[in-house]
């Protein structure tokens, strides 16, 4: 029988991952980075990208995919659903090892802290712990309003004014590792560009920004983070531009 749900129509496509995407979410995106990064040309040999909206991450055949109903989500050749960014980004990393810059450490020590840098961000930023209406992640606070989001998925002052100090000390929390880390390089472990970069950039720059434009920040404050992020920028560009030069 003829199927047209989303898990149908991937499953019919055995030759390639199905990476499932959402235009602006942080979580995905570092999957997205991830495959700019690998090859110039992308990874459309290998992955197929679906972008998803809001509306489709709520449906039955969404749900068989990721039953958290959120990106991002992926297929992989053998039919199985992963969910999760920072499973899905270790696996990629792992499968497509041969392609492309490596962004895990070497070492035991660096992956440590590469995966202690990955585990703040996801446990104490951009998840929400629990999956029932009404419960966000800590980053929602930047822009879940009653108003624009209504009652179900926005949220009361006092309520955002506790996520964006959880914000706060979470950023406060990465300067110092990425301030102890920059005589070695610009990057959050120093000289590599790691899986922590790919994690933290697509989350921190608008995190900065809101923060800027609400003055709860300096200019001087944002300095920091924006090295790192425009380094990233720098490093997407230039791998573009010159993919022999980088890996
Ligand atoms: N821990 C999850 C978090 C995923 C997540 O919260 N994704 C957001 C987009 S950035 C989402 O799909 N939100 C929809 C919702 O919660 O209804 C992961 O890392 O994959």
């Amino acid at each position: 029988m003829p199927c047209s749900s989303l898990l149908c129509r991937s499953k019919s496509n055995h030759a390639k991952l199905t990476f499932f995407d959402m235009a602006h979410s942080n979580n995905a995106a570092r999957i997205r980075l991830w495959i700019d990064i690998k090859r110039p040309e992308g990874m459309g040999q290998f992955i197929e990208s679906q972008m998803l909206s809001y509306t489709d991450l709520k449906t039955p055949s969404f749900e068989a995919i990721n039953p958290m109903m959120k990106v991002p989500a992926l297929i992989r050749t053998d039919g199985t659903t992963v969910f999760e960014s920072n499973v899905i980004l270790g696996y990629l990393e792992d499968k497509f090892e041969d392609y492309g810059p490596r962004l895990t450490p070497l070492t035991p020590e660096g992956r440590q802290s590469m995966e202690l840098l990955c585990r703040v961000h996801d446990l104490y930023l951009a998840s929400a712990n629990t999956t029932a209406a009404g419960f966000s992640h800590s980053q929602g606070g930047m822009y879940l309003s009653h108003r624009w989001h209504g009652a179900a998925r926005g949220m009361d002052l006092p309520t955002r004014a506790a996520k964006l100090g959880e914000i706060w000390r979470q950023l406060s929390w990465l300067e110092g590792e990425a301030a102890a880390a920059a005589p070695a390089g610009p990057h959050l472990l120093g000289a590599q560009l790691t899986l922590a970069d790919l994690t933290w950039f697509p989350t921190c720059a608008p995190a900065r920004a809101i923060s800027l434009i609400n003055g709860f920040i300096s200019l001087a404050q944002l300095s920091l983070i924006f090295h790192i992020s425009f380094t990233m920028v720098h490093y997407v560009r230039h791998h573009f531009n010159h993919p022999e030069a980088v890996g």
